[in-house]
């Protein structure tokens, strides 16, 4: 099959534009993985050129040894993807000891993987180990929800339980919660680590003052999650513009309630009394 046939690169590609398409991605901001399954990469194996060279990934994934991923490329525009994969998109090989990686297709002018592929690795790592269908690691700079990085606390529990509030069905879409990583440098292992720590329980970490990271089975959801964070924090950010607390509310037992309806459980942990 033709390599821009498959449908996990159309798939990729759509969701590319569609982050552009919501203004996440302004210049070269934000990434996207995808951990291609054996039968996809089996289905264009004949275009794959894996003559390049072995490059150290910045961290270990032994857990994903020998696989392929679909990434975006450092310094690439996501207003690009679209109109130009084969210079903006790129599949990359993880050699048997997860430390290194050689790119087989795309990147075509001299472009390497993002600058965050510690971090897509590592929580692809984190995430397969704890469910194999996990599949699409997605970070964007999603406005609403770096501005409340500035006004809520930087904890777990409180955007968790503040996002939830703002509508009905963000408690069923990320019952898990969300984690939030403080400030930290960019673009290596350190913040990898720190986000894929959080992966373990959640399938979307806020980084401070920078944007969103999250996870999921397939592009659909993956980008859906990331949609629901981000309508959730701008109905926060509009609430907040007009009033500092909130006349009414979802309180701790609607929330118990709607866990019951919809069959999720909700941890105790994020419905404490205020
Ligand atoms: O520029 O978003 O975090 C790409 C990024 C780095
Ligand atoms: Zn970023």
């Amino acid at each position: 099959m033709k390599m821009l046939e498959a449908e996990f690169m159309k798939g990729f590609i759509r969701m590319a534009n569609d982050g552009w398409e919501q203004g996440w991605h302004e210049r070269n901001g934000g990434n996207l993985s995808y951990r291609i399954k054996a039968e996809e990469i089996d289905s264009v194996r004949d275009g794959l050129r894996p003559d390049g060279v072995w490059q150290p990934i910045g961290t270990s994934v032994p857990g994903l040894a020998g696989e392929y991923f679909l990434v975006t490329g450092s310094g690439k525009y996501f207003r690009n993807v679209m109109h130009d994969p084969e210079d903006s998109i790129g599949i990359i090989e993880v050699d048997g000891t997860g430390e290194n990686y050689r790119k087989v297709w795309g990147l075509v002018n001299g472009g390497r993987p993002t600058s965050e592929l510690p971090s897509h690795l590592m929580n692809l790592d984190v995430k397969k180990k704890r469910d194999g269908k996990y599949r699409v690691v997605y970070h964007c700079h999603a406005t609403n929800l770096i501005a409340l990085t500035f006004v809520l606390p930087l904890k777990d529990e409180v955007f968790t339980r503040e996002l939830w509030e703002m509508a009905t069905e963000c408690p069923v879409v990320f019952p898990d919660g969300i984690g939030v990583v403080e400030w930290m440098v960019p673009g290596g292992r350190d913040i990898a680590v720190a986000t894929s720590r959080l992966m373990e329980n959640y399938d979307v970490a806020v980084w401070a003052h920078h944007g969103m990271f999250c996870a999921g089975e397939d592009f659909d959801l993956t980008f859906g999650l990331a949609h629901t964070v981000e309508k959730a924090a701008e109905i926060l950010v509009k609430m907040l513009s007009m009033r500092p607390d909130k006349r009414q509310t979802i309180t701790p037992q609607n929330f118990r309630d709607l866990a019951a309806a919809f069959q999720v459980e909700l941890p105790e942990q994020f419905l404490y009394e205020k």
